[in-house]
């Protein structure tokens, strides 16, 4: 299962450079504000070393990296809450992703307009955040109207879901995120249907030239430090460039500039962080394969993630540390030598686990 992530910025911030260094899709990529009209979606390969040690001992095998979904949305504008720029239709897009990738401009250039005439990465985010702000409180209000007529009549679960929405809109017109405030799991779940915007995590995207860091992605370092959210630099239009070379010239790119690799590999394995997912690994039949599920699912559960019906067939699942396998070479050593664990329903799959599933 994929898991969505959406480009969420100012325009001419860089998100279709972003997204096309991501997916290689070749996006429209203009000098002009709101280039992006329609949200467009990519799929990103998720770069993993684990999976090419893996490969590497099953050289014959077909490699398949786990992806992410991500979606390339129209730039936001202050009042677009109202209406303005492109106005509300950045909504639903935004509504339907999982987590936010919210990307700051961090090059000059005259030639590129910058819609409040230049950088100045504080407003710029605050802008953005604050239109997700306003969208939220329009939400939550609306849904308070709806519920206040039931809780007006007693009925128990409207009055404790009114009291919620009471609590949040005095936060978000205070300023602060729906992340922020704290919410129970039972909260969260409750406000799953509504899916306000702020509630999603965010990962700030600091766009920079083909220099590298400069005083704009150190404030973005700084602001995301003060939310308690992560962050990635990367020079987007370099990147962009480079996602479109053949794999070979790529890799000889980096060596001639002693990286090890990609801004953007980084900024997948940080999304990744978001969500709180981990991986593990297959090498059954002609494939060796990644597998995306959340931290603290079971095994079974993490076999449905292959077949649906592993779920309910599941009979246990032979766990082996890529370690291992590296070190014994083959599964039938790594049996001998008592190094495959079987472990049963309620194990909990752990990040890197390579896996047998045994079905009945
Ligand atoms: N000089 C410079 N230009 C860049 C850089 N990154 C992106 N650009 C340019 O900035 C312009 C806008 O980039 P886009 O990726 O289209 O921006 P966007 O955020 O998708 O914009 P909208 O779709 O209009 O919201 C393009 O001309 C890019 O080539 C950079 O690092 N340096
Ligand atoms: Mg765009």
């Amino acid at each position: 299962m994929s898991r969505t992530f959406g480009l969420v910025g100012l325009p001419n911030a860089g998100k279709s450079t972003i997204f096309n260094a991501l997916t290689a899709a070749g996006a429209k990529v203009e000098p002009y504000p709101f280039s992006t009209v329609q949200a467009q979606k990519g799929v990103a390969p998720v770069p993993d070393p684990r999976l090419d040690r893996l490969h590497a001992l099953f050289p014959d095998k077909k490699k398949v990296p786990t992806t992410i979904e991500v979606v390339d949305i129209a730039g936001l504008v202050e009042g677009a809450s109202r209406g303005e720029g492109l106005g509300n239709q950045f909504l639903a897009d935004i509504r339907n992703v999982e987590a936010i990738l919210h990307v700051v401009r961090c090059f000059e250039d005259p030639d590129i307009a910058h819609p409040m005439g230049e950088v100045d990465v504080r407003r710029d985010i605050e802008v953005i955040e604050a239109e997700l702000l306003l969208k939220d409180l329009e939400t939550l209000e609306g849904r308070r109207e709806r519920v206040a007529k039931a809780a007006r009549i007693g009925e128990k679960e409207a009055r404790e879901e009114l009291a919620l929405l009471e609590r949040l809109i005095e936060g978000v017109k205070r300023g602060i995120p729906i992340r922020a405030q704290r919410l129970s799991a039972e909260e969260q779940e409750r406000l799953k249907g509504l899916s306000p915007l702020t509630m999603k995590p965010v990962l700030f995207v600091a766009n920079v030239g083909d220099a590298g860091e400069n005083a704009h992605s150190q404030k973005v370092a700084e602001l995301a430090k003060e939310r308690g959210a992560g962050w990635v630099v990367i020079r987007g239009r370099l990147e962009m460039e480079l996602a479109e070379l053949p794999a070979e010239e790529r890799s000889a790119f980096l060596r001639e500039y002693g990286l090890e690799s990609l801004a953007v590999e980084r900024l997948v394995r940080e999304a990744y962080r978001l969500l709180a997912v981990i991986t593990f690994y297959t090498f059954v039949g002609p494939e060796v394969r990644a597998w995306t599920i959340r931290a603290g699912t079971k095994a079974p559960e993490a076999g449905a993630a292959i077949h649906t019906d592993f779920r309910d067939r599941f009979v246990l699942a032979e766990v082996m540390r890529l370690e291992d396998l590296e070190q014994f070479r083959s599964e039938k050593a790594l049996r001998e030598s008592g190094r495959i664990v079987r472990a049963g329903r309620d194990y909990i799959v752990q990040d890197g686990d390579v896996i047998h599933f045994i079905v009945a």
